[in-house]
């Protein structure tokens, strides 16, 4: 934005009359808007709060360099319903009830879903009431939010899962012909060496729905996968939050109040923010380094079910045309990323 000004000026003062320059003010102003919005990468979130995915939908709606044009709901962390109450809640706390919410998938392609509420908490939020939202869902349900906002787009648009992979793996399948509208697919979840969550070697956005996640790390469409190796680094305490305290800032309150259930409920040191990670790649990728390697899902396996098999081998032997078109986030600058998020998510300025 501090660039219309500088680029608008310099014409306006060698060239104008002296009238014209009454109207400078005012033709900074017009530009402004528009410069912020070419700048703006169309994005769609894919969640399942979720306290880490509260985080990245205010991280994302508070940053500019992202235009948020939908955010579709999956089980997950909750049940599904409660989820997409949750990201209502979550936008009407931010003032952005005016992104279209939809609900998506309540259970997997195959098996049960699994929820997490031990680690976020009876309503997903950690316990945190928030008031009830005003604003209503998307009717027509997450599939037909994906294709509408992908087929009006004039510019191809990033999908962001941060939860079980479902809604984007059925979208894959039913709107092959919007496939050249998405950028790439940025996706919390997965581990390529780091220890698992629910299982050694597994995590549990992967192992609620491998199937789905098979289709679309196997789909050829741009997939990166920013997961435990990078996003376990990343933990939110207390002792980090101490300058959001005594703010009068409701989206700062609310991030105290979660990483405070951690504290006090969990006994952990804080919240791992995994999602918001996804978030922040897409608005700086030196955020993390990327690598791009072949991963493929285990489908089978009585420990291995749902493990993101990443071959880091000089010369893969499997590499496969859609093994090119997936990479893996290997490394992080927590600290930087962290500074970032507090910064982002402790003040109001968009
Ligand atoms: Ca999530």
């Amino acid at each position: 934005m501090s660039f219309a000004p500088e680029l608008v000026t310099p014409s306006i003062r060698r060239y104008a009359p002296t009238s014209m320059r009454l109207l400078r003010p005012l033709v900074c102003l017009l530009l402004l808007p528009t410069v912020a919005f070419a700048a703006a990468r169309p994005v769609i979130l894919d969640v399942d709060p979720g306290i880490d995915d509260a985080l990245a939908i205010l991280l994302a709606v508070r940053s500019p360099e992202l235009d948020v044009r939908a955010i579709t709901v999956v089980f997950g962390n909750v049940e599904l319903e409660l989820g997409a109450s949750n990201t209502l809640k979550i936008l009407e706390l931010a003032g952005r009830s005016d992104i279209p919410v939809a609900r998506g998938e309540a259970g997997p392609l195959v098996g049960e879903p699994l929820t997490a509420k031990n680690v976020h908490g009876d309503n997903g939020i950690g316990n945190v009431r928030l008031p009830e939202p005003r604003a209503k869902f998307y009717e027509g349900g997450a599939l037909q939010l994906l294709a509408e906002t992908l087929a009006s787009s004039s510019e191809p648009v990033t999908l962001l899962p941060v939860g079980p992979l479902t809604n984007i793996a059925l979208f894959l399948k039913t709107h092959p012909e919007l496939r050249p509208k998405i950028r790439e697919i940025v996706s919390m979840g997965g581990s390529a060496a780091a220890p698992g969550t629910v299982m050694p070697t597994v995590s549990f956005n992967i192992l609620n729905d491998p199937e789905a996640a098979a289709i679309v790390y196997r789909s050829g469409v741009p997939v990166t996968m920013v997961g435990l190796d990078v996003t376990s680094k990343t933990v939110l305490t207390p002792e980090r939050i101490t300058s959001l305290s005594g703010s009068s800032d409701p989206v700062a309150r609310f991030v105290e109040a979660v990483v405070g259930f951690h504290r006090n409920v969990r006994g952990a040191s804080g919240v791992v923010v995994h999602d918001p990670l996804a978030v922040g790649a897409v608005i700086d990728p030196s955020f993390v380094a990327i690598e791009l390697l072949p991963v493929d899902v285990e489908l089978r396996g009585d420990l291995t079910r749902g493990q993101m098999v990443v071959d880091r081998r000089a010369e893969a032997t499997w590499r496969t045309e859609a093994a090119r078109s997936t990479r893996v986030a290997l490394d992080v600058d927590a600290e930087r990323f962290l500074s970032f998020l507090l910064e982002r998510l402790s003040s109001t300025r968009r």
